[in-house]
């Protein structure tokens, strides 16, 4: 069987990160990747519209000042097919697709105790071991599609937003039903409207959102960012989102109406994701929330001409950034259209498919393609989706069934050898992945090249570490107003998922020293063995 020293599955921003890094330090590595293309997120996420709400040069990798210099960003919000674009010119221009085997889906992974190897199995048969397996599995790559009665019986197109056809799908003389209005419906929605016959949004939750003031960026602009990204870098690093701004300083209601308006006026209008910054307690106190998401609906309101369709606009559920908000270019203009409805299916729920649309409680919809922008099973779907088997047989969906336990997002114990990068237990999704990615994979070069020094066959997280960093991930939270929503966050969003709040909410600069004391302690709360535990069981045994 082939082996390999370090296998990383998934070919997106951790995937790519993690074999430069590993490679330029001389391992033997080998990345896997399941599509016929790399890019993870950004190459399924091909709907129209599709773009990031972090600024593009802070979402770009930092680990190359040529690379830096070289990439030039179109605009402050880039969108899905630049971003893919960048991450195969960072493939080329490190050479990183000869390292890369394609159309390689993990089906299984097992830990062998005694040979302190994982022995990895692919949906096609194929099959190889590693000494160590990193996991590169993306926080949002497992899409949901809702059931619904008679769905086989809709006529139509239907497309999942986040599998998106490599082809132009062309709205014009359709009428397309979107559901879901988080980030993907609510990108594309403006975007499809301009050439749809007709496009109905079902709405299940009304949320925030932010308008990108997403423009091309000036030579100036440009000239700026490459001359100091250095120092955006390390702003970035010591920030606690990893966002190229800092938190204001002030609480919320320490200032006058007046003053805070113009606070908010500000951040709305040039920060997108980083209003929640505008203050340091808005996601901590929920008075300042009730504050900043009254502002929001303000706002929202604005951008809506009929007053029946803005009631319905306006998130009333829960408070302003417990739940993902977004960073939109147009989507509540889009309602001033003639040809976009709102669908509000919290009030009149769909009660079934049809040959030829959509019925709710209160109508039909006929529709001639439905668009599920309906979200993904966050963290830890795609981390659950192979079967992966560690030590006396148990599985990580078994070890995790009441909740994601690790020792600072990195690995699990029971699991040797087994590397996550973000994942649950990490700032991941509440911070800039780019930034988080990075720090881990950082961190992550230093402790394999410290295990090739010292020759350490086996590393593992220990029982005590991954309570106290569970415990720990949780007190964080508690301080913050996260629990009070659902959210893909804590996975309220899935039905039959342990309701506990997944990734750290303790900040990207505080993550950053955390990781940095733990390695400075000797990888404090993972246990290195020069053998592996099996063997030295065996030896004991035989004594
Ligand atoms: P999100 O943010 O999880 O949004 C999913 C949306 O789909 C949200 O509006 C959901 O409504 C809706 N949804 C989910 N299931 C259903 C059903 N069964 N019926 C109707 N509506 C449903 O995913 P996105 O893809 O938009 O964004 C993901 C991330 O990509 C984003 O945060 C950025 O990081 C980029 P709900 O609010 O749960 O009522």
């Amino acid at each position: 069987m082939k082996h390999v020293d370090i296998l990383i599955v998934g070919a997106g921003i951790a995937g790519l990160r993690t074999l430069y890094s590993l490679r330029k330090d001389g391992f033997d590595v080998r990345v896997v990747e399941a599509s016929d293309e790399l890019g993870g997120v950004w190459n399924h996420n091909r709907y129209p519209g599709a773009r990031c709400d972090v600024e593009s040069y802070d979402y770009s990798y930092s680990f190359s000042p040529e690379l830096e210099q070289e990439w030039t960003w179109t605009e402050r919000y880039p969108r899905q097919p630049e971003i893919l674009s960048y991450l195969n010119h960072v493939a080329d221009r490190f050479d990183l697709r000869r390292d890369i085997t394609f159309n390689a889906r993990v089906a299984s992974a097992d830990y062998d105790e005694v040979g302190a190897k994982w022995v990895v199995a692919f949906e096609d048969g194929a099959a190889m071991t590693c000494r160590r397996l990193i996991l590169c599995l993306g926080q949002l790559s497992a899409p949901k599609t809702p059931e619904y009665p008679g769905q086989e019986l809709f006529r139509g197109e239907t497309i999942v937003s986040a599998l998106w056809p490599r082809r132009d799908v062309d709205f014009r003389g359709k009428r397309v039903g979107i559901i879901g209005t988080g980030s993907s419906g609510m990108q594309m929605t403006p975007v499809i409207a301009e050439t749809a016959e007709r496009v109905t949004v079902f709405q299940r939750t009304a949320n925030y959102s932010v308008p990108a003031a997403n423009a091309p960026l000036t030579a100036d602009e440009i000239r700026d960012v490459k001359a100091h990204y250095a120092e955006r870098r390390e702003m970035t690093r010591n920030s606690p989102t990893g966002l190229g701004f800092q938190p204001g300083k002030v609480k919320t209601l320490d200032v006058d109406p007046d003053e805070r308006e113009r606070v908010f006026e500000a951040a709305y209008n040039r920060y997108g994701f980083g209003f929640a910054l505008a203050y340091p307690d808005i996601l901590l106190d929920p008075e300042a929330n009730a504050v900043a998401s009254d502002f929001l609906r303000r706002k929202i309101g604005e951008r809506v001409s009929d007053p029946e369709v803005r009631a319905k606009l306006l998130p009333v559920t829960h408070g302003f950034g417990t739940r993902r908000p977004t960073v939109d270019s147009g989507y509540f203009e889009a309602f001033n259209r003639d040809n976009v409805d709102l669908a509000d299916i919290r009030e009149a729920p769909i009660t079934e498919f049809t040959e030829t649309g959509i019925r709710t409680t209160e109508k039909d919809y006929p529709l001639d393609l439905i668009i599920y922008a309906t979200g993904f099973d966050a963290l830890t779907g795609a981390l659950l989706k192979p079967r992966i088997t560690g030590r006396d047989g148990q599985t990580l969906k078994e070890k995790w069934a009441q909740g994601p336990i690790t020792q600072l997002g990195l690995g699990t114990a029971g699991f040797p050898n087994l590397i996550i990068v973000g994942g649950p237990g990490s700032p991941t999704v509440l911070s800039n992945v780019m930034v988080s990615t990075e720090l881990q994979v950082d961190w992550l070069t230093e402790l394999l090249k410290t295990l090739r020094d010292e020759e350490i066959a086996e590393i593992e997280v220990t029982p005590e570490a991954e309570q106290a960093w569970n415990a720990h991930v949780a007190e964080r939270v508690s301080e913050t107003l996260y629990m009070t929503a659902d959210s893909f966050y804590n996975g309220g969003e899935v039905k039959g998922k342990p309701r506990v709040f997944m990734p750290y909410s303790g900040g990207v600069r505080h993550y950053r020293r955390l990781l940095e004391k733990c390695a400075a302690d000797g990888y404090a709360g993972f246990a290195l063995r020069k053998a592996p535990l099996a063997k030295t069981a065996e030896v004991q045994d035989a004594r």
